[in-house]
This record gives structure tokens, sequence and C-alpha cells, in this order.
């Protein structure tokens, strides 16, 4: 086909090529989700509702797009990491990054009933996102960790917070006041000596977050074959597929990796 003289504005495009052998990290973070907690009404400090519907729209982003081996989310926030090998929309940064964050968004929407019921969703939310790369096994698990001590510092902080508010019957102000210049140990022991609260029986999910990963699951289904002289039978039939799994366990340690070794790839 001819090419038309406006066809030189394509040269305007700016080239966003992943640099190869890295880890393509895509964070996403919900816009202003401080107001939109408040009016959809999440628990204080952590919602389980709006923590399930981030996990399931992290998953369909998992099972829609290509090449991502690992998600970790808490907050309002998601990271997922594509293979360091993937190809996928040639490594094209904007691609890779806008697919994410409107896949996430889109299923944040359709999801919603099925974990907020009869709180009708207000206004339509959205996600931010950018793209970090990372060029080694140690960078990628170090990054994994900073947003995962990022969630144990934040739920240890919000957790003493609350509690000094809703059963201390402190005000805002005066629990702000109260744990302005604490280590983590004195809201440890405050938790533990004023509210018989022992941090460390407080709920994974809040303490460690979202990590999804895909695994080998047997799936057992019964099936009804007919033979030629016995009718109809049942059987059960076996299957090995790959399905994303959420885990709130701890990822900065090594027994998570030592699990589960096809995650990272070699350095090389
Ligand atoms: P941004 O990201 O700059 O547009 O602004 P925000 O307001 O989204 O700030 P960010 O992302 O630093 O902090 C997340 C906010 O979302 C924070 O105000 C707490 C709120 N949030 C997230 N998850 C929960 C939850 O489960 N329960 C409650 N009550 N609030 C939550
Ligand atoms: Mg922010
Ligand atoms: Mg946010
Ligand atoms: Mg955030
Ligand atoms: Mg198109």
């Amino acid at each position: 086909m001819a090419k038309s003289k406006f066809e030189y504005v394509r040269n305007f495009e700016l080239d966003d090529t992943c640099l190869r052998n890295c880890y393509i990290v895509v964070r996403l973070d919900g816009r202003n989700f401080h107001k939109f907690s408040e009016q959809h009404n999440f628990m204080k400090p952590s919602d389980n509702r709006a923590l399930g519907l981030m996990s399931r729209s992290a998953r369909s982003v998992m099972e829609e797009l290509e090449d991502i081996t690992i998600a970790y989310g808490q907050s309002d926030e998601f990271s997922f990491v594509f293979k360091r090998s993937s190809t996928w929309f040639k490594r094209r940064a904007s691609k890779l990054m806008t697919h994410v964050t409107s896949q996430f968004s889109s299923s944040f929407v359709y999801y919603w009933k099925e974990y907020f019921g009869e709180q009708p969703l207000l206004y339509p939310p959205s996600f931010d996102g950018r793209v970090v790369l990372y060029p080694s096994n140690r960078n990628l698990r170090d990054y994994l960790s900073w947003r995962q001590a990022d969630c144990h510092i934040n739920n240890l902080y919000n957790t003493t917070f609350w509690t000094l508010v809703q059963k201390g019957g402190l005000t805002t102000t005066q629990a702000e006041e109260r744990l302005s210049g604490t280590q983590a140990a004195d809201k440890n022991e405050i938790l533990f000596s004023e509210f018989n609260i022992n941090y460390s029986n407080e709920s994974p999910l809040h303490k460690k977050g979202m990590t999804l990963i895909w695994e080998k699951v047997n799936e057992t289904t019964t099936k009804l074959i007919k033979r030629p002289d016995e009718g109809e039978t049942e059987i059960n039939v076996t299957r090995t597929r790959k399905k994303v799994t959420s885990h709130s366990c701890d990822i900065i340690g090594d027994q998570f990796w030592e699990e589960h070794p096809d995650i990272l790839e070699s350095d090389q």
C-alpha cells in the first residue's frame, strides 16, 4: 500500500524497549485510595474484601497476560514480574505497563460485587503504573523484600494506631502523638501489655501481603463414560494443571525461593 504523506509522524514515537536480560517489574498503585477507602467504608486497618479483590484482579492479570511469573501485593498496590527472557510485545515498556494496569482496573470493577456485595462502587477507580528493570536475581529479590518490609512496617503501625483509637479510646491525633518516634519493639509492647494482643498472631495476609505464583496442581473430576456391556459408569480423572495460587508467607528469606526454584532464571 502506498504511504501517505502523513506517514512521517510515526518517527516521533520513542523507542521504549526494556533492556534485555532484565526482569521487568510493573507496579501499580490505586489513585487516591485514602479517599476511596473512606468512601467505600473499608475496614481499618485492613479490609479483607479489598485485599481479596486486589488478589482476584492480579490473578486476572496473570491469567490474561503472558510471561508473569510472580506478583506481590499489599494495601492498594501490586507488583508484577515478567520473566527476564520475555519477548512479549517486544518488551515495549508502555505496552506492558498499560496492559497490566488496564487489565487490573477493569477486573477490579468487574469483580467488585463478588467481594463487596451490597456496598456499591460509587465511582470508577484508577491505578497508576510504572516500569522498573532489575538486572540480577539479588536486585529482584531485594525489590520484593522492600515491598514486603513496607507492608510489615505499615501494618504494625496501622494495627497499633487503630487499636489505640478503637480499643484505647484515643482520638486519631492522640494516637498519632503516642506513636511518634516509636520503634517496632515499642509498638509490639503497646499491643501486648495494654491490649493483650500478640502481633505475631495477627493475620498473615495483613502482615505479609499476597504473593501470587504459578503452581502445578492436581485436579480430579468425575466423568461419565459409556461401556458397551456395562452401561454408564463414573470414573475419576486426575489432570495436572498450572494454576495461579496465592500465598501470605515470608518472601524475604531463602526458604520461599528454595521451595519455588522455577520463579527465578539463572544470572548470566
Ligand atoms: P496516591 O497513591 O498517591 O494516589 O494516594 P493514596 O491515597 O492511594 O496513597 P497510598 O497509595 O500511599 O496509600 C494507600 C491508601 O489506601 C492509604 O490511605 C490507606 C488506604 N488503604 C489501602 N488498603 C486499605 C484497607 O484495606 N483498609 C483501609 N481502611 N484503607 C486502606
Ligand atoms: Mg502514593
Ligand atoms: Mg495509592
Ligand atoms: Mg499505595
Ligand atoms: Mg489495536
